[in-house]
């Protein structure tokens, strides 16, 4: 990086997609993909419900509205929604003891004192944003739903975590296929808490900045069997720090069980095995530990064919582009 020059805005040679510089610009980034809707899918369990795809939309309309700067949307969540967490929230307060990372406990422990984290209630992604802010640096924007691998990556280049806000369906609390605010509230944002981890994440994020879309699929691979469904080890046993897994008590037994097959992780292999996003995942991988992941990340990452570097100056939240020599 010594010999490294910037590079201007303009001057990205046309090979390489658009991506943002800026926080800003990520209102440009909230392509949604299709897969697993209410109203689409006949095996959602929200499908024959018209109350709770109402919801959705009057959720998604105020994700589709927000502009950057805005604060984030306060739902007053229902009866229903409540419940919903509660029975999520005591199954993971539960199994999260024996089960989750270190880093994970010990943020849980702290959202519990600082009251955000009860069974009662969903915490508002308003005061979910402030803590990691406060711990981490990363902060929320609202998303409609799922969006696009390119799209979702690019905000964790910026400490930005783009977070679904309605809530999974009543009659299935303990797994669903699709984010919701369950999973981003109890399954991401502890650990985006973590100092580490976030680092991990935002790494991930810089990567993917122009990347090619063959790039962009090995990148959220990675994610995928990491930041969504990794275990680790710690002290000679095997433990849970995906946020698929710490949010879907269904999964979590399955993954500790003797049925899945448990490999190494390295990203070279890890980012191109094919996974599925209906049912549980038959393969997991294992990390040493969060910074021999990040070690062995970067050595990979650093392999990739990107004709430039990216940085992250945090002073002027901008991503700076640099020539690699
Ligand atoms: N399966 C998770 C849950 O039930 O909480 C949600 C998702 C994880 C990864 C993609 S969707
Ligand atoms: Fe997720």
């Amino acid at each position: 990086l010594q010999h490294a020059s910037l590079i201007g805005e303009d001057n990205i040679s046309s090979k390489n997609p658009w991506f943002p510089r800026h926080a800003s610009e990520l209102d440009d980034c909230n392509h949604l993909m299709t897969k697993y809707e209410p109203e689409l899918d006949m095996n959602h369990p929200g499908f024959a419900d018209k109350v709770y795809r109402e919801r959705r939309k009057e959720i998604a309309k105020l994700a589709f509205a927000y502009k950057y700067g805005d604060s984030m949307p306060h739902i007053d969540y229902t009866e229903t929604e409540n419940k919903t967490w509660n029975s999520v929230f005591t199954t993971v307060e539960e199994l999260a003891p024996k089960h989750a990372c270190e880093e994970y406990r010990r943020v849980f422990k702290m959202l519990q004192e600082e009251g955000l984290f009860v069974p009662e209630k969903i915490p508002q992604l308003e005061d979910m944003s402030k803590f990691m802010q406060k711990h981490t640096g990363f902060t929320l924007r609202p998303a409609a739903g799922l969006l696009t691998a390119r799209d979702f990556l690019a905000s964790l280049a910026f400490r930005i975590f783009q977070s679904t806000q309605y809530i999974r369906h009543i009659n299935a609390p303990f797994h669903t296929p699709e984010p919701d605010a369950i999973h981003e509230i109890l399954g991401h944002m502890p650990l985006l808490a973590d100092p580490s981890f976030a680092q991990f994440s935002q790494e991930i994020g810089l990567a993917s900045l122009g990347a090619s879309d063959e790039e962009i699929e090995k990148l959220s691979t990675v994610y995928w069997f990491t930041v969504e469904f990794g275990l680790c080890k710690e002290a000679g046993e095997t433990k849970v720090y995906g946020a698929g897994l710490l949010s879907a008590y269904g999964e979590l037994l399955h993954a500790l069980s003797e049925k899945p097959e448990l490999r190494p992780f390295d990203p070279a292999t890890t980012a191109v095995q094919p996974y599925q996003d209906q049912e549980y995942q038959p393969i997991y991988y294992v990390a040493e530990s969060f910074e021999d992941m990040k070690d062995k990340f970067r050595r990979w990452v650093s392999s990739m064919s990107r004709p430039f570097e990216v940085r992250f100056n945090p002073h002027t939240g901008r991503v700076e582009v640099l020539d690699r020599v």
